[in-house]
């Protein structure tokens, strides 16, 4: 059976929760390493209300160097084998292989943070399964993204990258209706850049494809409450840019806290009508 189009799969608002099978992740790093405390996890975030997990097996932090294709699936593969059945997934991958691996095992999206631009493999993988897709922006790659990012307008040179890459994926067979667009807050912007994002959402709206944020736990929520150092943000501060996002017009919202951003977010839906 052909997949419903994402808007009704995931109606706004949706939690995406999140799990990554990492040592070194900038907030969970090390938590869910193992693949029974990664499953667990994932289950738990299911049963609090998320409509999928996005499981990921390399840290994209500011500063990280990644790692390869053959450490992603170890770390990976028995989590998704775990799961498969019983927690709807979102892959966290750039890579084709990988990608093809989880499709395998039961993952319903694919959510590349590079767009479709880290593995000339993966538009393809995509466009053969039945998955959704996330585009995300990024400025740079994660190394060095937040030396100095620097923008004109950031709205309009975030919508226009990722109107391009809208027109990659589906020249390559992945159907629009599909995809969502993510303006990669974090990924080589600063506070000022990650707030002015949410704040003219609207720009990226326009594109007609829904909208995923992930603004959990960021460093830039840490810097707002006065730490200039800080590395992650609180889980209240969490919920209060999920918020934003969702009276902005996004539909996903990508989170470490999901019951506490499920409830706050069953209020906020209440009060829009
Ligand atoms: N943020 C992170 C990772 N993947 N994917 C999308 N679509 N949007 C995001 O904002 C996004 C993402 C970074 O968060 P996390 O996975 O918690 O950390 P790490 O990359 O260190 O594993």
């Amino acid at each position: 059976m052909k997949p419903v189009p994402i808007e009704e799969r995931f109606p706004q608002p949706s939690v995406m929760g999140v799990v990554n099978v990492t040592p070194d992740s900038f907030f969970d790093g090390g938590v869910n390493f193992y693949p029974d405390a990664a499953a667990s996890a994932a289950r738990r975030l299911h049963a609090e209300g998320a409509a999928i997990v996005d499981v990921g097996g390399e840290s994209t932090r500011p500063g990280s160097d990644g790692v390869g294709a053959e450490e992603e699936l170890r770390r990976v593969v028995p989590v998704l084998e775990r799961l498969q059945g019983e927690v709807p997934i979102s892959i966290d991958t750039a890579k084709a292989e990988v990608a093809r691996r989880a499709l395998d095992l039961g993952a319903e999206m694919v959510n590349d943070v590079t767009a479709l631009r880290g593995d000339p493999g993966l538009a393809e993988v995509v466009a053969a399964s039945d998955a959704y897709l996330c585009l995300m922006h990024m400025r740079g790659e994660p190394r060095t993204m937040q030396v100095d990012p620097r923008y004109d307008d950031v709205a309009a040179e975030v919508a226009s990258f990722l109107e391009e890459r809208l027109s990659v994926a589906v020249g390559a067979g992945v159907p629009e209706e599909r995809i969502c667009l993510d303006p990669g807050i974090g990924f080589g912007k600063t506070v000022t850049h990650n707030l002015e994002l949410l704040r003219r959402l609207d720009v990226l709206l326009a594109l007609g494809r829904p909208v995923l944020v992930g603004f959990s736990r960021k460093s830039t929520l840490g810097r707002l409450l006065g730490d200039p150092a800080a590395t992650t943000g609180t889980a209240a501060a969490s919920v209060g840019a999920a918020v934003a996002a969702f009276e902005r017009g996004a539909t996903i919202l990508r989170v470490h806290d999901v019951r506490e951003t499920v409830e706050a977010l069953a209020v906020a839906s209440a009060v829009a009508g």
